[in-house]
């Protein structure tokens, strides 16, 4: 059942229910339509309620169905708000919890709205790369004003219903409930006090129009263009709200529905749309039931004040967790405390934090020379130097201080969360939580999962990420886990690319105009080059037979770890962080080139995206059939939210399925023939071999 009829005296309620959110699929839509019937021929009927069950009275069109025949097949939504719109008697939407997308288009439909407060209304169509399809674009702004609904429409933001109530004019709401509690009542009452009413009142026979015409809508044309480049979709928004001020509404309705078909088909589209999915399937562990019992975190312990530990520890307190970090000395405890004050400090000059919270989150922190005083902390997280020597002393005196059942998580971004574990008498209690600088702005969560890692442990930090509002995605153990892992495969081919011909200006120019927000040497520069040369340094020795270009190593012999040291692959001026192309770098890599014999060539900015990119992709492909990660989703959700992939591109496993892979593997075979490039490297991942060859995506 995904649509209730029942009758209360004299008025027909019609309830959507489709969990989660009562999603208008084919099945809902058709009750709807049923209901409506049977209410018309059921003479003791006077008045018909259409509300929602559970947690929603409508998310909208059932995403699921978008791309497939159900989304086709009527009744659509169209024919359902017709339907609507025409019924004999009065239609009252009764709408709670969440109203957005189609919901709410159906509920302008609708001949009244009755809200309850609290409600998140939207269009959030705009956020899947599409627009509002059946209406909301004609419909919203005639209720609540040209310029409320356009913000409404091209933001996607919910706005909730009592402030929407409380606007003197709007059209929106009928009548606003005193709480959700009284709405049943109270809805079905105002149903029966408009019984009589005739002729029933339409959204569609509203004036709709902008005091200052043209000019507005160019002003708002400028405002979209700097806010969203890479997405057609907001630019459709403001040309579908202005056909609503200048078109007879039956054209309106007919040019929204001629952009929102076009829309759907643009693989920016594509790409939020698997985002969307994506995200939710992230959290989501096959073996961990979502019913598994989670540990109550109370208070966490953070140890080491660096810059990580203080941008760890900021997560913490914004939630509302109380935090304590411990160092090894009071110097070290006071920068980090400092770090943290100016950082909020920042926010509140900024506006975008009121003194009085900073006050709250400071009075949530504490800080300790001494392990004992983590004893009752529920999760202590470690955030020191990337060693595991260091690692192993942290563990051995957590697991003699932690009181039992306490989680131990390390921030490691390469090491072995097993071995970790092992220095403990408790690997079941250890995961590793991997969180990406700066932590407290960032994101991507990767949580490491260990072999002995409990499901309750992973179930517990799973849910906190969410409260403390980050992406989390499950990595299994490996070297790099799944984003540094991948990344080492990026900056092989960055290497390579300087060697055969290209500056790193050329380089992250073309990456960036494919969408990166940096390329690879703009990106070492603000992370620090020496990091990847201490890890090139473990690797020599580890793989020795491993090939990359030595162009890095120089230029950290030259002592350009970046930003940091005022030079690095770019030149810097002091204080400043624009980069400057450097005339010693550039010499320095032809040097390099000329050393080896290389004469350089002209790369084409296609060359350099492909081989950036699909070296992630074939890495991926790896970590996906080691079972690292457990969907291809969870790879695009750690570039998308960690390194800066385009969002309209829905991150590298997404694009190479919309490239299609067998594309993908030819470019593979090919540049694997370049005598100065990686061959090994190149050789496709079995399953990407595999799925290209039955011509099929990864998802
Ligand atoms: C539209 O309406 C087009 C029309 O204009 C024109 C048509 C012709 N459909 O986010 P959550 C699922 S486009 C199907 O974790 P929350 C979601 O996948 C639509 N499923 O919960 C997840 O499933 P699972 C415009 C949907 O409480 C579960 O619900 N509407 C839909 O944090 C819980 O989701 C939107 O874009 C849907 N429409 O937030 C609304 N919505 O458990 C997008 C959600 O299997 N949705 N699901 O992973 C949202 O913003 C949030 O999900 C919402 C709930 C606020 C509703």
């Amino acid at each position: 059942m995904t649509a209730e009829y029942q009758v209360h005296g004299d008025v027909a309620v019609i309830t959507l229910n489709n969990p989660p959110v009562n999603g208008l699929g084919l099945a809902t839509r058709q009750g709807v339509v049923d209901g409506l019937d049977r209410a018309q021929a059921d003479a003791a009927v006077k008045a018909i309620v259409i509300t929602g069950a559970g947690g929603a009275f409508s998310g909208g069109a059932d995403i699921k169905e978008f791309g497939t025949d159900k989304s086709l097949q009527e009744p659509n939504l169209h024919s359902v708000i017709n339907a609507v719109e025409y019924c004999t008697k009065p239609v009252v939407a009764v709408i709670h919890t969440v109203c957005m997308g189609g919901g709410l288009e159906l509920a302008l439909g609708c001949h009244y709205r009755v809200a309850a407060p609290g409600c998140n209304v939207a269009l959030p169509e705009v956020k899947l790369g599409i627009l509002p399809g059946a209406g909301g674009t004609q419909r919203l702004p005639r209720v609540v004003g040209v310029e409320a609904a356009l913000n409404m429409i091209v933001s996607g933001e919910p706005v909730k219903s009592e402030m929407i109530g409380a606007v003197p004019g709007q059209k929106l709401f009928d009548k606003m409930t005193a709480s959700p509690e009284s709405l049943a009542e109270e809805a079905l009452a105002f149903a029966r006090s408009v019984a009589d009413v005739r002729p029933l009142p339409l959204v569609r026979n509203l004036p709709c129009k902008h005091p200052e015409g043209d000019a507005y809508f160019q002003f708002a044309r400028n405002m979209v263009k700097g806010m969203a480049k890479n997405f057609p979709a907001p630019a459709k928004c403001v040309d579908a709200v202005e056909a609503a001020t200048k078109r007879k509404f039956a054209d309106g309705l007919a040019y929204e529905r001629e952009l929102f078909i076009n829309l759907m088909w643009t693989p920016e589209s594509r790409a939020l749309r698997h985002l969307f999915f994506a995200e939710r399937a992230a959290s989501k562990i096959p073996d961990v039931p979502s019913e598994t019992p989670k540990r109550d975190i109370k208070k966490v312990g953070v140890i080491g004040a660096g810059t990580m530990g203080g941008g760890i520890s900021m997560n913490f307190l914004n939630a509302g967790i109380p935090v304590t970090i411990l160092e090894m000395k009071q110097e070290a405890l006071d920068r980090g405390i400092g770090t943290i004050q100016k950082n909020y400090e920042a926010q509140v000059k900024k506006g975008k934090l009121k003194e009085d919270k900073y006050q709250q989150r400071m009075a949530l922190l504490s800080t300790t020379l001494n392990y004992a005083d983590l004893k009752d902390c529920d999760l202590i997280i470690e955030a020191v130097f990337e060693e595991l020597g260091v690692k192993e002393a942290v563990f051995k005196q957590l697991d003699a201080v932690a009181k039992p059942g306490a989680i131990l998580a390390s921030n490691t971004s390469t090491l072995d969360v097993d071995k970790i574990a092992a220095f403990t008498q408790r690997p079941q209690d250890v995961v590793g939580m991997h969180f990406f600088s700066p932590a407290n702005v960032m994101k991507l969560l990767e949580v490491v999962r260990g072999k002995a890692t409990a499901k309750d442990v992973l179930a517990t930090v799973m849910a906190l990420a969410k409260k403390i509002k980050k992406t989390a995605v499950v990595s299994g153990v490996c070297d790099g886990f799944i984003g540094n892992r991948m990344i080492e495969r990026y900056s092989q081919q960055a290497g390579f690319l300087l060697d055969e011909g290209c500056t790193p200006q050329q380089v992250d120019k073309a990456i960036e105009k494919f969408g990166f927000a940096m390329g690879p040497f703009r990106m070492g520069d603000l992370a620090g080059n020496d990091i990847g040369w201490a890890i090139r340094k473990r690797r020599a020795v580890e793989q020795p037979d491993m090939k990359y270009s030595k162009t890095a190593d120089l230029l950290c012999e030259m002592g350009r770890f970046g930003q940091k040291t005022g030079a690095g692959w770019y030149d810097y001026q002091a204080g400043k962080r624009d980069a400057i192309p450097s005339d010693v770098v550039n010499q320095m890599i032809e040097a390099h080139r000329k050393a080896l014999g290389i004469t350089p060539r002209k790369v084409s900015d296609e060359e350099i995206v492909q081989r950036l990119v699909y070296a992630l992709v074939n890495e991926g492909a790896k970590i996906l059939e080691e079972g690292i990660a457990s969907k291809s989703g969870d790879i695009d959700m750690v570039y998308l939210t960690g390194y800066g992939f385009p969002i309209h591109r829905g991150g590298p496993m997404h694009y190479a399925s919309e490239v299609g892979l067998f594309n993908v593997v030819q470019s593979m075979k090919r540049f694997a023939r370049n005598p100065l490039d990686d061959a090994r490297a190149w050789e496709p991942a079995p399953l990407l071999a595999r799925l290209a060859a039955e011509g099929k995506a990864f998802a």
